[in-house]
């Protein structure tokens, strides 16, 4: 495993310097993982860091040749979420599937983003044109399972800052996200933007076809997460999103 320690640690001045050697484009924190089939490591403080790894080539083939028919399967209406008790409309599309976390005892004093008020199709089953995706992250890890896919239009098209609810979630777990596009056409690619909560680091990881990335230990406690909108114009982009409840 490459161990890159952020911001000022040896390891991650080095992969700095390889990055330039290579000519990769790299922006101040912005962070840019060419494909690897090694997994690597960004440490954001001592108790919270990413994994960022990539799906198996066969996987992409076959989200290039299936785009569209994933795009198609997003709900009709743009996604709903709670705040504070209030149902609030959002600018992407949202299912969420399998084992879902439904109460919602908790909303007088925090959101709940799987959802508005109707809960009732939070738990379905993982469509056919998903199914290789989370069949291959459960092969990683089987403790996996309840799945969202997001699906973000174009470029007004964001998800706000925030951390992860973790009720229902296996204690220590991680959270990991997938990024699909039509196209394998870097100007398209959106970046997950984190910033810290304690201090002002902030880290933008360009969230390329096929990349996937897992935010692990304290990251949701010490780290807020979004995906910013574009300031040109984008494609489409498909995000699937796994995670590990306790069973019920
Ligand atoms: O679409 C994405 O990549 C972000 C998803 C996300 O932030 C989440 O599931 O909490």
């Amino acid at each position: 495993m490459n161990c890159i320690q952020l911001p000022n640690c040896k390891k991650y001045m080095k992969y700095k310097e390889e990055l330039k050697e290579k000519q990769i484009e790299e922006l101040s924190k912005e962070l840019i993982f060419e494909y690897s089939k090694q997994e690597r490591v960004v440490n954001l403080n001592e108790t919270a860091y990413l994994l960022i790894s990539y799906i198996p080539e066969y996987l992409k083939n076959y989200a290039n040749k299936t785009f569209m028919n994933m795009w198609n399967l997003h709900p009709s209406e743009k996604h709903k979420i709670i705040m504070f008790e209030n149902e609030v409309k959002v600018h992407r599309y949202s299912q969420s599937y399998l084992n879902t976390y439904n109460k919602l005892e908790h909303i007088k004093d925090s959101s709940y983003m799987y959802s508005g008020y109707d809960t009732s199709k939070n738990n379905l089953e993982i469509p056919n044109e998903f199914l290789v995706f989370y069949e291959y992250m459960v092969a990683q890890d089987n403790k996996y399972n309840q799945m969202i896919a997001n699906w973000y239009e174009d470029k007004n098209d964001y998800i706000a800052y925030h951390s992860d609810c973790q009720r229902g979630m296996i204690n220590d777990s991680k959270i990991t996200i997938l990024s699909l596009y039509p196209s394998n056409e870097k100007d398209n690619f959106r970046f997950l933007s984190l910033k810290s909560k304690q201090s002002d680091n902030e880290y933008n990881i360009r969230l390329d076809h096929g990349l996937i990335i897992s935010m692990c230990g304290t990251t949701q406690n010490d780290y807020r997460h979004g995906i910013t909108k574009s300031t040109k114009d984008v494609t489409q982009r498909i995000s699937l999103s796994f995670r590990q409840m306790e069973e019920k």
